[in-house]
């Protein structure tokens, strides 16, 4: 007979209604005795709840965010041992001090019912040396701190993005991940790499600015840090190479404007960009190097058509992505386009609105410029960068005409892509814009 037992928050001394911060297990999860379930948080300090026996999570009371006392049950478990008790409160919390030392770094004794941790802000710099692995200030759960001792990270170093910075499972793996390529970057700055791939470049500078007159430091935002660490991995692993061209868009723009008058009373503008992911798509089509991507010696080519979309954000640069843009007229472009510029200027784009591109443009024309180097959003091979139109007199055999003419820089991946076929991009790419009945041919 399975007993089902419900597992309650033991006596936490004097904390009463703590809010859960972390929620580790989920129904139909296997537990072992001492595993931690969830993690609670007072002013003073975290403290993490194990289960009291082993068995099978039935169901979580709790949600991140509930706030519990002694007795509050947080989950039901089936247990895996028919003896044990039909209702079971986990063992004491002993409790915090603000003084109160975190836990050594050995592994926890299995005994220990929970572990108190102090919080503190971690530091940023990363280090793996396991000799030296301090566990004293890092703000996270005893389980988040015994998956660091396995993997020999000093989880002081790790920077948390949880709440209050709390250092998250996730954080450990990428703390590590980014340790690795950073060896792996160093092992070819000094040379040791294999043949030819050392940069042996200079260490970089460290100069105390404040000499000079008075500076303020800032933090770098999440996303800058995410976006900084994958563009410099593509500008660097990635050989670039970028053409340019003159679109001219005369014909399109008088189109666009008429369109627009249209589709006033339906509240929808119709801007350059819609039509630029829909030539693109036209283009992608004609040229599938360019709608692929690299694996290993092979290239993927794909048969569907995302086109991915650069947006300025207060946070910084994100890139949503259309789908099935080959299918889609310029109108409906445009409102997904509206739609998704203000999710990502909100900060409400979910991941995988910014997943499987194919391609991405980057449009600085409401701002200006004339051309520039866009950098390729691996694993696509191109990327097209528009700039501001300008009106250009074009010798027609008998005069000088004013034509309307859109700048376009595309960057690709030259280990795919070979100049001839990117220049032919780029022109039949300007032919399209320059009438936008080929898309139909
Ligand atoms: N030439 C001339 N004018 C242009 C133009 C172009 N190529 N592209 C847009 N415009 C005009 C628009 O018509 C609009 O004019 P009106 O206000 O008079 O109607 C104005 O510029 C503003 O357009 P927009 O840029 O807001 O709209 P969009 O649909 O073209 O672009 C979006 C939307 C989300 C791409 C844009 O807001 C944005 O974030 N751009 C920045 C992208 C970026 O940061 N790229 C760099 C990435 S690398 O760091």
């Amino acid at each position: 007979m399975t007993i089902i037992n419900e597992i309650r928050v033991p006596d936490i001394g004097d904390f009463k209604e703590i809010p859960v911060i972390e929620i580790l297990v989920k129904p139909g999860d296997v537990v072992k005795a001492e595993d931690s379930l969830v993690v609670l948080e007072s002013d003073k300090a975290t403290m993490d709840v194990p289960s009291p026996a082993a068995g099978t999570v039935q169901s979580v009371a709790v949600k991140l965010g509930d706030r519990v006392s002694q007795g509050s049950v947080i989950i039901t478990l089936a247990a895996a041992d028919a003896s044990a008790p039909a209702v079971v409160t986990t063992a004491p919390i002993p409790a915090p001090m603000p003084t109160a030392a975190a836990p050594a770094p050995t592994p926890t004794p299995v005994d220990a019912p929970a572990r108190i941790v102090t919080p503190a802000t971690p530091s940023p710099v990363p280090s793996t040396n396991a000799a030296n692995v301090s566990t004293n200030k890092a703000h996270a759960s005893p389980s988040v701190r015994r998956f660091g001792r396995e993997l020999g990270v000093d989880i002081s170093k790790v920077p948390g993005t949880g709440l209050k910075g709390r250092i998250q499972r996730e954080d450990v793996q990428n703390f590590v991940k980014g340790v690795m390529a950073r060896v792996s970057t160093a092992a070819v700055a000094q040379g040791s790499a294999p043949d030819g791939a050392g940069f042996n470049v200079l260490p970089w500078p460290k100069i105390d600015f404040s000499k000079f007159g008075p500076v303020e430091s800032k933090p770098l935002s999440r996303i800058k840090k995410i976006a900084g660490a994958n563009l410099h991995r593509n500008w660097v692993m990635i050989p670039h190479v970028t053409n340019h061209e003159e679109a001219d868009i005369t014909e399109l723009e008088a189109f666009r404007v008429e369109l627009n008058k249209e589709q006033e009373k339906d509240d929808v503008k119709v801007s350059m960009l819609a039509f630029l992911i829909k030539a693109c798509a036209a283009a992608l089509k004609r040229f599938p190097n360019f709608n692929a991507s690299l694996d290993g010696d092979n290239l993927v080519l794909k048969h569907y058509c995302h086109i991915g979309f650069a947006a300025d954000t207060p946070n910084g640069l994100v890139v949503p992505v259309i789908r099935n843009a080959d299918q889609k007229g310029v109108v409906e472009i445009a409102k997904e386009i509206a739609e998704l510029a203000r999710l990502a200027r909100d900060g409400k784009l979910k991941a995988e609105q910014m997943q499987g591109g194919c391609f991405s443009i980057s449009s600085l024309g409401g701002i200006g410029g004339t051309f520039f180097t866009p950098i390729i959003n691996a694993p696509e091979v191109a990327i097209l960068g528009v700039c501001k139109s300008f009106m250009k007199p074009v010798w027609d055999g008998k005069a000088f005409m004013p034509r309307l003419t859109l700048p376009l820089s595309l960057s690709w991946d030259h280990r795919v892509i070979d100049g001839a076929e990117a220049a032919r991009f780029n022109v039949y790419l300007a032919q399209l814009l320059a009438d936008m009945r080929r898309t139909l041919v």
